[in-house]
């Protein structure tokens, strides 16, 4: 008996550091991209502490993904960025057994996701949505009049309009891939184009109504928005939600729509995904499987106001969210949406030079 118990403390001395190292996991994710206490749940649920991060940024992530050592056990990859870096044998192939929870996922999500993950080996939905505008209401019918295009990528692309809204504060997303494409859509080009003349068509349109752009970033017009220090933004659905609400809860007269412009617009979906050199992968299995709990999925979107790719969610999530169809747009506006294309690399430095002299107005 002496004998058990000294051998059971010295395999609990020499295995509970290392179980403590373990035990923190750490997730990089989208910033107000999580319900508030999701974390908190998860970490009361397994015992798992959690270092959670946040970016606003593919290229950020891509850029940290690539380099490797990121440290991160469980990262959330737009699908086509996923794909280029699953390419790039960034991602650890999931182990399924672990993820029970894949029974409440959207089989013609995930079936999408499969474009760009083949087999679904290395990803899960996540949240999905569109890019689109955020705009002031107020704001934008005391200067282009109640005709004002609110439907129409003309409200921020056509020139004459961007210069009428410059005093209140447009922005755009630090976007390229997102925000280029969606320049070529207005110009009636194909936005999923790779010709270098398309890309290079739709960056002179951006460089026109530059003169009018207060800023390019992905995060800071959400309060911007809801505080009326900005006009319009060209940023993503659940977002501007987030601002209009918290318009709302402010109470000092702002109103925020979002629209899906008449042309189209671009519907990306964001995966959760293992980095190769996660040293925690079991308990990334874990998170992962955590999120796609129905309820936990369900009560994310409740409070980010994206649509996500959890069909078991779906009962719980606000009827006010699935009735809107900015987030879960119709079966004819989904027709117009386009899907990310994944570039090839010589294609990504054409759009990474354009956006340089884009963005500082040359
Ligand atoms: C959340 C933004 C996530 C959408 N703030 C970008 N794919």
């Amino acid at each position: 008996m002496k004998k058990l118990l000294s051998t059971v403390a010295l395999v609990a001395m020499m295995t509970s550091p290392v179980l403590a190292a373990e035990k923190v996991l750490h997730v990089f994710n989208w910033s107000d991209y999580i319900a508030e206490d999701t974390i908190k749940k998860f970490t009361a649920k397994t015992g798992i502490k959690v270092t959670y991060d946040v970016y606003d940024s593919n290229e950020v992530l891509e850029a940290k993904m690539l380099a490797g050592s990121s440290g991160f056990d469980v990262v959330v990859p737009t699908a086509d960025f996923l794909q280029r870096q699953i390419a790039a044998g960034v991602y650890a192939k999931l182990d399924k057994s672990k993820l029970p929870n894949l029974k409440n996922m959207d089989p013609d999500l995930m079936k999408a996701l499969g474009n760009f993950d083949k087999g679904n080996e290395h990803a899960v939905i996540y949240m999905w949505g569109t890019t689109g505008i955020g705009y002031n209401t107020k704001a934008i019918a005391k200067r282009l009049g109640d005709k004002a295009p609110t439907d129409s990528w003309a409200l921020v692309f056509d020139p004459a309009n961007a210069a009428k809204l410059k005093d209140c504060g447009i922005t755009l997303l630090d976007a390229p891939t997102e925000i280029i494409p969606a320049a070529m859509n207005y110009l009636g080009l194909d936005p999923r184009s790779t010709k270098k003349a398309d890309l290079e068509k739709g960056a002179a349109l951006l460089t026109k109504i530059r003169p009018f752009v207060r800023y390019f970033h992905s995060s800071q017009y959400i309060s911007d928005l809801a505080n009326g220090d900005i006009c319009l933004s060209v940023g993503w659905s659940g977002d501007v939600f987030q601002a209009r609400d918290r318009a709302g809860e402010a109470k000092k007269g702002v109103e925020i729509g979002y629209s899906i412009p008449k042309q189209g617009a671009l519907q990306w979906f964001d995966t959760m995904a293992i980095p190769v050199d996660s040293k925690n992968k079991d308990a990334a299995h874990t998170f992962i499987n955590f999120v796609m709990d129905a309820q936990i999925t369900a009560d994310i979107t409740n409070y980010v106001w994206y649509a996500n790719g959890n069909k078991a969610s779906l009962p719980m999530v606000e009827q006010e969210i699935k009735d809107d169809p900015g987030i879960f747009p119709t079966d004819e506006v989904k027709d117009k949406l386009w899907g990310a294309k994944v570039y090839a690399k010589k294609t990504d430095r054409i759009i990474t030079r354009l956006w340089t002299k884009i963005k500082t107005g040359k």
